[in-house]
């Protein structure tokens, strides 16, 4: 493609900045602006405009790799894909289908999840799939799903920000971990609206707060609750909202009102006149929003505190009106669609319920099984992983690198060593692939084409911009040949087609009549449109509906799906239709980029209040670990930087771990800035150097987890799991910190 520009998306996080690439000297591509992108504008952050450097051969893999006598070695593709049917089969002849694992990751495209899902549950017949997204927004789903109906972290889209009156960013860093989303911040400040932002460290974004508060790790739930204490003690409570609009306000009351500010203050160490100062900012504008991030969610209390975020927006009419509203700042590339399509453990595509008859036969219709032999919800991921070499013996692992992600990651780590066979299909030698014993080496981003959903559940159309070099497969070849293998005497190969675009065909097919509804969107659209907003059905009789079959029953049309396109100039809305052959009638949908403004998606109509009260973190300090750890990223690192440890320019960025402390703490130990301090907890131990700075509190230090060995994070952290979510609890462990004598 000599000369030519192919616009397309960041390899990396939920925003999934617009970016043109065009073809370098080298034969790679060149990252340039792609100003016509609505979500960035053009801008970028560092990982994006380097992301081309891990498409180089040396950095990326460009080989199966085989394990034998002891070490990884090059091997042909038939080899190593015989290898890994071998060693699931076996495992499925010894020990049953549960015994196979598959562990996903919320980077994978649409297409990826959700062959992956029908992999599971019909090539292996196994139950037991989950992915890394278990850890990502897992809390913030489970309370929206429970307040709203629906799960779309964002139920608008980022450019109603600067309208707003006030937002409340809780624990979200988003200046490091979305830089090009600050400009939305920025404007709101510019056109006279104030920006409240909790974290308990001064981070670059808390720095461009009206108001910064920085509560004790762990205890946003009791600053909810105080602050909607406040709210209904100041008499600011949406009466006419709350009757119209919801169900449950009574219970929520009286549990808030059980959380005087002055408790509050002593939990959460935010005094009551800053309390009340947020009270004010948030409740006097006509228009406010909530976003969380990974902070509050990152708990054993997760799915509460969101719950209790929730509640504030309800009792203050701030949901389902046009600048109003709760969200969750979702972050893996394609965290939201990751979520929707099938490979969380309870779910089917569509965000279907795996426990519900006639969501099984649907699903089961359109991949042409008896909905009997669809297994049940499986183990949650961090579950999954403990049961590692016990109930589980073989893996299969795609988009995720656990050694250095996962919490309590010794424990993990020693569980992987344990399996009777591991698969890794990545497209560099991550920790995780080191451990494998068949790492396949699969296309990126640039090499292949296919859709993400944004944080805003914006469906965008990722291009393949450059031919993959010899030597690596899609993973959807990876899948294709699996399943040939696995199954072929089933011919369900013929079930995981390798073309993108084909695989998208049936997941709309799957997804129609769901929640996430995505009938209505095809490639084409995407290629035209700059996204489409899900839910999207198809419309019978537009041409977005030619050129597939009806998925047969309409009758599990989901009671959750919300039925109204809600954009202030969206045609009349049409219903997830029966049937998605063409016929005659109207425009496409348009696609839904504001949700829940004349209804929330409960049955009927209303959101939920969820009475909830304040406990203590799963692990509180006392004298043997005194102090707390939390946990997160840095602006040059991704994730378990698997990817961006191997370019030169983020390294040099952010060479390493460290450990962030108060003056006060480091003076204790008698650590001056750059010494090497060691944080010991329950779980084990890690070293890294002092950052020391008075924009952390004194009881509280800060790690992030992008790095392996010595200094990984995650050797501490505590995999106690929320209730409900099943999220473990990254952000706030009991730790001591000791200074390490050279
Ligand atoms: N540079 C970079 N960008 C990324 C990523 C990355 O790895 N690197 N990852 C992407 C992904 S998958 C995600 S999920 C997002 C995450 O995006 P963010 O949620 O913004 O990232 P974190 O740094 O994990 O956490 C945000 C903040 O929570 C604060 N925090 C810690 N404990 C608490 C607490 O108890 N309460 C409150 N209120 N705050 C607390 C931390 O101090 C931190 O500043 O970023 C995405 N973007
Ligand atoms: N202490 C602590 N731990 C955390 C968090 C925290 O805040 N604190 N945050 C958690 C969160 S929010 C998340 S999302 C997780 C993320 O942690 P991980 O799940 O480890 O995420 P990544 O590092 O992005 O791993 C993705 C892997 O897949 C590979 N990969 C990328 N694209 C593809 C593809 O298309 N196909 C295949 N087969 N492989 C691909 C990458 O090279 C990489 O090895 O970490 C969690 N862990
Ligand atoms: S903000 Fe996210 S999507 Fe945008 S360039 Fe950076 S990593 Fe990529
Ligand atoms: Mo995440």
């Amino acid at each position: 493609m000599p000369n030519s520009v192919t616009p397309t998306h960041c390899p990396y996080c939920a925003l999934q900045c617009g970016m043109n690439l065009t073809p370098s000297q080298d034969g790679g591509v060149t990252v340039v602006e792609r100003p016509d992108f609505p979500v960035n504008k053009g801008a970028l952050c560092g990982k994006g405009r380097t992301a081309p450097a891990v498409l180089a051969s040396g950095v990326r893999l460009s080989s199966p790799l085989v394990r034998s006598g002891g070490t990884l070695t090059p091997a042909t593709w038939e080899e190593a894909l015989d290898r890994v049917a071998e060693g699931l089969a076996r495992t499925r002849t010894e020990h049953g289908p549960d015994a196979c694992g598959v562990f996903g990751g919320g980077g994978l495209t649409n297409e990826k999840a959700y062959s992956l899902g029908k992999f599971a549950r019909i090539v292996l017949g196994t139950s037991q799939i989950d992915y890394n997204g278990r850890f990502c927004m897992s809390s913030a789903a489970a309370a929206g799903m429970k307040a709203f109906g629906l799960d779309r972290g964002l139920p608008f889209p980022l450019e109603d920000i600067p309208k707003t009156g006030c937002v409340i960013l809780v624990g979200s860093n988003l200046a490091e971990t979305m830089p090009p989303s600050l400009r939305y911040f920025n404007e709101l400040r510019e056109n006279g609206g104030t920006l409240i932002v909790i974290d308990p460290r001064r981070t670059k974004t808390a720095e461009q707060a009206d108001l910064h508060l920085a509560p004790r790790p762990g205890t946003d739930l009791a600053l909810a609750l105080g602050l909607l204490h406040l709210v209904v003690a100041e008499g600011r409570v949406d009466e006419e909202y709350v009757q119209e609009r919801t169900a449950g306000w009574e219970d929520a009351r009286a549990a808030a009102m059980a959380h005087w500010p002055e408790y509050v203050e002593r939990i959460t160490g935010v005094s009551v006149p800053q309390l009340r100062e947020a009270v004010r900012l948030f409740c006097e504008p006509e228009h406010a929003m909530v976003l969380t991030a990974r902070g509050p969610e990152q708990q054993a209390k997760g799915t509460d505190t969101v719950g209790a975020w929730i509640n504030l927006c309800l009792a203050t009419g701030r949901a389902g009106r046009p600048l109003s509203g709760y969200g969750c700042l979702t972050g893996q590339g394609n965290g939201q669609g990751g979520r929707e399509h099938g490979q969380k453990a309870d779910q089917l595509p569509g965000y279907r319920k795996l426990d519900d008859p006639a969501a099984r036969r649907h699903v089961a219709e359109v991949w042409g099984v008896d909905p009997d032999s669809l297994p049940g919800p499986g183990r949650s991921a961090y579950e999954l992983l403990d049961a590692l070499g016990t109930d589980i013996r073989s893996l299969l692992l795609m988009g995720s690198n656990p050694v250095v992600s996962a919490p309590r990651a010794a424990h993990i780590e020693e569980r992987i060593k344990s399996l009777d066979f591991l698969a890794v299909c990545d497209v560099v030698l991550s920790e995780t692939a080191a451990l494998a014993d068949v790492v396949l080496p699969v296309t990126q981003w640039a090499e292949e084409t296919g859709t993400t959903t944004n944080l805003e559940g914006r469906v965008l159309l990722r291009r393949r911009a450059i031919t993959p070099p010899d030597g690596v497969r899609s993973d959807l070849e990876v899948m294709h040949e699996l399943a040939a293998r696995l199954g072929g005497e089933r011919g369900l190969e013929k079930g995981f087609p390798t073309d993108p675009e084909e695989v998208f065909e049936e997941l709309r097919r799957a997804s129609a009549g769901g929640a996430a509804d995505y009938s209505g969107i095809t490639y084409s659209r995407l290629a035209e449109e700059n996204g489409v907003f899900w839910p999207c059905p198809a419309v019978p009789g537009a041409g977005d509906a030619e050129g597939f079959a009806a998925p047969g029953d309409g009758e599990d049309a989901s009671p959750h799906a919300p039925d109204a396109p809600d954009a202030p100039d969206a045609p009349d809305a049409p219903d997830a239709p029966d049937s998605l052959d063409a016929g005659t009638g109207g425009p496409a949908h348009p696609g839904t980029p504001r949700l829940f403004l004349d209804r929330f998606a409960t049955p009927d109509g209303r959101a939920r209040f969820v009475p909830v009260s304040y406990r203590a973190i799963a692990e509180e300090p006392d004298d043997e670990y005194p102090v707390l750890l939390t946990t997160g990223r840095v602006v040059a690192q991704y994730q378990s930087g698997a990817q961006t440890r191997r370019v030169d320019e983020l390294n040099a960025a952010a060479p390493g771990p460290f450990v962030e402390l108060h003056p006060r703490l480091a003076a204790r130990l008698g650590a001056a800035e750059g010494d090497p301090v060691a944080v010991v907890s329950r779980r084990g131990r890690a070293v890294a150097p002092a950052r020391i700075t008075t924009g952390i509190r004194p009881d509280t230090v800060f790690m992030p987890f992008h790095w392996p060995g010595e200094g990984r994070a995650n050797t501490l952290t505590n995999p106690a799991l929320d209730p409900t979510s099943r999220m473990p609890e990254f952000k706030a462990c009991a730790v001591r910190v000791e200074a390490v004598k050279s």
